[in-house]
C-alpha cells in the first residue's frame, strides 16, 4: 500500500544523488508522496532539477536558508502549488572546512555563527514559516550526528551545532505538538556524501563503524530514507521530540 498517498512533502538539502535527502526522497516517492525539492543556489539548481525530473509530479523551488526573504517566498510558492503541506525534510548543514579540523578551541566567532545559522536556525526559520501550511497536522524531520553527544575528532563546531539542533527539535516539538505537528531527528551513522568530504580522516571513521557497530557495516542512505519515511507517515504518530539512531547500533558500543 502507499503510506504517503495524498501527502505533500518538502525535501530540503539535495545536493547530488549521494545526498541523504535524495535517498529520503526515493523512499517518500515510493509511498506515493508528492514532493517539492529546494535548492540552495544556481550552483546546484541544474543537478537538483535533473534528479527531480525522475520523480513524477514533483516540483523544484529555490531556497537559501540563510535568507529570510527566500523562506518567505518558499512559503508563498508552496501555498499556491500545494495548498496544504504535510511534511518537511530538513537535511541541511554547513561549516567552514577550517572549522572541521584541528582543535575546537580555535573556532572563530564567524565560523561558529555560520555553522549554527545554516545547520540549526534554518530548522527553526523553516518550521516557523511552513507550520502554518500544515493545517491537517504534519511531520518535520532533520538530520543529526552522534558528534552532538560525544566528542568526535574533527567534528568540532558541527558537533556543537548538532547539539543545538537536537535541542531545537525538542522545543519545536513542544510548541507544535498542540497543532498535531511532530518534530524528530534521525542520527545517522557516517555516510560518504559531499558534506562528509569536509570531515578530515573520514575513512578511518567508516572503518571503525565496520569493525565495532553491532551490524558490522556502515550506514546506507536507503536505511535513513526508510526511517525518514516512517517518521513522515502515520505509523510514527505517537513519536515526537525524539532522536532516532540509524547507525547499525554503533552508538551503543564503546
Ligand atoms: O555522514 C554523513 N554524511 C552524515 C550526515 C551523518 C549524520 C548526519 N548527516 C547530516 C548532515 O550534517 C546534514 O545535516 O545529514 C544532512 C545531509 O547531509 P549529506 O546528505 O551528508 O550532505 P550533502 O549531500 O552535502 O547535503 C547537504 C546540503 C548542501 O550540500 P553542499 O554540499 O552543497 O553544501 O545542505 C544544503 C546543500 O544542498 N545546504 C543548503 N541549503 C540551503 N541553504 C545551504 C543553504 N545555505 N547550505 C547547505
Amino acid at each position: 500500500g502507499e503510506l504517503l498517498a495524498g501527502k505533500n512533502i518538502i525535501v530540503m538539502g539535495v545536493a547530488n544523488d549521494r545526498s541523504i535527502a535524495w535517498a529520503i526522497a526515493q523512499s517518500l516517492a515510493e509511498q506515493g508522496a508528492r514532493l517539492a525539492f529546494t535548492y540552495e543556489s544556481e550552483r546546484v539548481e541544474g543537478r537538483v532539477r535533473k534528479l527531480a525530473e525522475t520523480i513524477p509530479n514533483s516540483i523544484i523551488l529555490p531556497c537559501n536558508v540563510t535568507v529570510d526573504e527566500e523562506i518567505d517566498k518558499l512559503a508563498d510558492n508552496l501555498k499556491s502549488e500545494f495548498g496544504v503541506l504535510h511534511g518537511i525534510v530538513h537535511s541541511i548543514a554547513f561549516a567552514k572546512a577550517e572549522d572541521l579540523a584541528g582543535e575546537f578551541v580555535a573556532t572563530s566567532r564567524e565560523g561558529f555563527a555560520l555553522a549554527n545559522d545554516i545547520s540549526v536556525f534554518s530548522l527553526v526559520a523553516v518550521s516557523q514559516r511552513l507550520a502554518p501550511l500544515m493545517t491537517e497536522g504534519g511531520s518535520i524531520m532533520t538530520m543529526t550526528y552522534m558528534g552532538a553527544e560525544r566528542v568526535m575528532r574533527n567534528y568540532n563546531v558541527m558537533g556543537v551545532a548538532k547539539a543545538a539542533l537536537e535541542s531545537s527539535v525538542r522545543y519545536l516539538a513542544n510548541d507544535l505538538g498542540p497543532k498535531a505537528i511532530r518534530v524528530n531527528a534521525i542520527s545517522a551513522g557516517p555516510i560518504r556524501t559531499l558534506a562528509a568530504k569536509g570531515i578530515s580522516d573520514f575513512n578511518s571513521i567508516l572503518k571503525q563503524v565496520e569493525e565495532k557497530a553491532p551490524l558490522r557495516k556502515t550506514t546506507e542512505t536507503a536505511e535513513v530514507g526508510d526511517t525518514a519515511m516512517f517518521l513522515l507517515s502515520h505509523l510514527s504518530r505517537g513519536i515526537t521530540g525524539e532522536v532516532i539512531y540509524v547507525d547499525g547500533g554503533y552508538n551503543i558500543v564503546g
